[in-house]
């Protein structure tokens, strides 16, 4: 009997063989080599998936993920112990199978929202705190996934001036919980994507180590280019043909969205890649510009959406390719940079540290 109900062994294998492409495997025994470790997991990986300030559009692109599809896929082969918004149980069977999950220190913490840390009893849960809930789960986990702009970087909650405190998973721990070094894998975009946060789940899983993050602790196989490296109106960008307004010439002949607001230049995301709803469209394709959402206080940063960004020069000033080659060297030394410090502090390749020290995490999965 197939260990995928519904889902037939050519499609199963398409689909391990469009993640292992995800996740940086290639050759002929990628898609056999990522079906292989989904078949032989000896259990179904629990997962502990915490809601705080957020919107539930991250749950909800998972809840919709197609059928078959990775996130579908990976749906089946995992335990979502518990979960606020879909679990089945409420109450105190929900605070049962919440605490001996944690407890049991086997399993991979989600977390969707920011962390309320100016008002904590903004955000609570079973009388707890986000902040206590959070601290608590992250220091017994194999991993910790933070989706959403959210849950990374505070997002929409901690938009100027920020009442509540609202902070992102890795601030959080560092600045308000004693953690010195958190290792948080941020899988951003408002709201996360289902697939990305599957990708990297299943790269824990095949690879048995944690993925190479960028400053921003992005995975860098998923985030390391920007979405105007890879949007299909960059040609027009080059060639310095531009939407100068909404529903213009521009607009009809899918001209580049840049003049009216495009942030493409500065997100780093997969979203031209892998795309939105089931791989149907994303936000250039359907003629609206790139917000940035990837990108942290992207409510304040990139705002207003519908102005083109500051700090790019455009033909007349200097070339469109001369503008693609300074912002692509530009942002490269950044995150250069920052990967540089992060790899010399020993903050990448660990396992969740306990409070104070770095845990050795040699033994964990998950850990290197
Ligand atoms: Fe945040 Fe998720 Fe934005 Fe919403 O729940 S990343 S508000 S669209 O989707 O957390
Ligand atoms: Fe695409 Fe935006 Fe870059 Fe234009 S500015 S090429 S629309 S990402
Ligand atoms: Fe967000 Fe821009 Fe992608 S707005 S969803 S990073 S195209």
């Amino acid at each position: 009997m197939s260990l995928f109900p519904g889902l037939s062994r050519r499609d199963f294998l398409k689909t391990c063989g469009a993640l292992a492409a995800v996740i940086g495997l290639s050759g002929p025994m990628a898609a056999p080599k990522v079906a292989n470790a989904l078949q032989q997991l000896a259990k179904r990986p629990a997962i502990v998936w915490s809601c705080f300030q957020e919107c539930l559009g991250c749950s909800v692109n998972l809840l919709q993920s197609r059928k078959p599809g990775p996130a579908n896929l990976i749906l089946q082969q995992i335990s979502l112990n518990y979960h606020e918004a879909v679990m089945a149980a409420a109450g105190s069977q929900a605070e049962k199978s919440f605490r001996e999950t944690v407890d049991s220190k086997d399993f991979y913490y989600v977390v969707e929202g920011g962390i309320a840390t100016g008002i904590p009893e903004a955000c609570t849960i079973g009388g707890k705190t986000a902040m206590d809930i959070c601290k608590d789960t992250y220091q017994k986990a194999k991993a910790t996934i933070a989706i959403g702009t959210c849950a990374c970087y505070g997002g929409i909650q901690a938009a100027n001036p920020n009442p509540s405190g609202s902070k992102g998973v890795a601030d959080f721990l560092k600045e308000n919980a004693g953690i010195a070094n958190p290792t948080v894998i941020n899988s951003p975009r408002c709201p996360g994507n289902a697939d990305d946060t599957v990708a990297i789940l299943l790269y824990v899983l095949v690879k048995k180590q944690l993925p190479e993050l960028d400053s921003l602790g992005r995975p860098k196989f998923l985030f390391g280019q920007t979405v105007h490296d890879n949007c299909e109106r960059r040609g027009h960008f080059d060639a310095g043909e531009f939407v100068e307004t909404f529903g213009d010439e521009g607009s009809d002949n899918g001209w580049c969205l840049y003049k009216v607001g495009c942030k493409g230049p500065v997100a780093y995301a997969p979203c031209p890649k892998t795309r939105w709803n089931a791989n149907v469209s994303w936000p250039v394709a359907a003629g609206g510009p790139c917000i940035g959402c990837s990108e942290p206080d992207f409510w304040d940063k990139q705002s207003p959406f519908y102005e083109k960004a500051p700090g790019i020069r455009l033909p007349g000033d200097i070339t469109p390719t001369q503008v693609g080659v300074a912002l692509g060297a530009a942002t490269a030394v950044g995150i250069g940079a920052h990967f540089v410090g992060q790899a010399a502090t020993g903050r990448l390749f660990k396992g969740a540290p306990v409070e104070g020290k770095e845990e050795d995490t040699s033994s964990k999965e998950g850990g290197k």
